[in-house]
């Protein structure tokens, strides 16, 4: 990847798509390709055949998904599965028959097992059940990354495959239904302390454990790959530590300036019992994540509080 090849950046206004943006912009590659859903409907066959042709496209970052929580992932499995399924084929096709050199594809620590041993290592791919909450998203993923291998074997297609743990930062989407742990509680937390209300209710039994990989830490973790990687094998991105969920709703209470009690929802479900990715094999490459997990948050909530936290606060009214 040099400083004026021709990057396409597919999922661009997400929270991993603008940190991968931001941070190309910022090391100085100026000849970057965005397109909007409105722009661009990437579940649109044609439409993508037509942009890849036309576009003269050398590399691909594929930060384009449809991605939520676990309440998200349970209530809404067809279209998890539909979008990403639609998404990862038409881009990864269209980009290998338009002469891409290089295109990353992003799958998910929850492609692994559920009962997966810990830390997870890129070779536990397949090798037992999934965990249901989510495994309409992780067959798509695996999937998305099945392909990549076939056409790296078939068409010698350099496609490669990053496999992020739990992603936060600023960018992410704060709704408390169906967002990821970290916006979730950060939401429930705010909105507590502005009410003056009692309690914030956590999900499940608060023991499942959980890695979180900052987002500007992921987006150079892709740019890495994108220049020092071009294996067919997967690799996981992550930091290789984890937290108890209820320890990091503490994290969180501590950083919002909650003062309130911490109550349980034991009707929602729990997912993976613990998800923490092995980076033997990008430690290896020469790349380590560098934000610590209480400055990201900080870093999160100053974010929110810029961004996020007044729509929602004035749509709830
Ligand atoms: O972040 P999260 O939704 O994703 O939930 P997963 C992580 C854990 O936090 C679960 C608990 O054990 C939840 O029960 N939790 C506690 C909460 N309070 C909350 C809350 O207010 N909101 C949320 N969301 N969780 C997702 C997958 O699984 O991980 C996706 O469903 C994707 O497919 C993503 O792979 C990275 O780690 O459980």
């Amino acid at each position: 990847m040099h400083q004026d090849s021709r990057i396409f950046v597919a999922g661009h206004r997400g929270l991993v798509g603008s940190a991968i943006l931001r941070q190309l912009a910022a090391e100085g590659h100026a000849n970057l390709v965005t397109r909007t859903r409105a722009e661009l409907d990437l579940t649109d066959q044609a439409a993508v055949r037509a942009f890849f042709d036309r576009e003269k496209i050398e590399h691909v970052f594929l930060a384009a998904a449809r991605v939520g929580g676990i309440l998200a992932n349970e209530r809404q499995g067809a279209d998890f599965i539909r979008d990403n399924l639609l998404i990862q084929t038409n881009v990864i096709d269209a980009a290998w028959r338009a002469g891409v050199g290089k295109l990353l594809f992003l799958g998910s620590s929850c492609i692994y097992p559920r009962l997966a041993e810990q830390p997870m290592r890129e070779d536990a791919l397949l090798t037992g059940a999934l965990e249901p909450s989510n495994k309409p998203y992780a067959v798509a993923k695996i999937a998305g990354i099945t392909m990549c291998q076939a056409y790296r074997k078939q068409h010698g297609f350099n496609a490669i495959c990053g496999q992020p743990a739990n992603l936060y930062g600023p960018g992410d989407h704060f709704e408390p239904e169906s967002s990821h742990v970290l916006p979730g509680l950060i939401r429930r937390f705010h909105d507590a302390k502005v009410a003056g209300a009692p309690s914030v209710t956590l999900w499940g039994t608060g023991t499942p454990r959980r890695e979180f990989l900052y987002v500007d830490d992921m987006a150079d973790a892709c740019i890495h790959l994108m220049r020092h990687y071009d294996e067919g094998e997967l690799i996981n991105l992550g930091t290789g530590e984890d937290i108890a969920i209820r320890d990091l709703a503490e994290l969180v209470r501590e950083t919002v300036g909650y003062a309130g009690r911490i109550e349980q929802d034991l009707t929602k479900p729990d997912g993976h019992p613990r998800k923490v990715v092995d980076v033997t094999r990008l430690t290896a490459i020469g790349w380590r994540a560098r934000m610590p997990l209480d400055e990201g948050i900080r870093r999160t909530y100053a974010w929110f509080l810029g961004n996020g936290a007044a729509p929602y606060a004035a749509a709830a009214e």
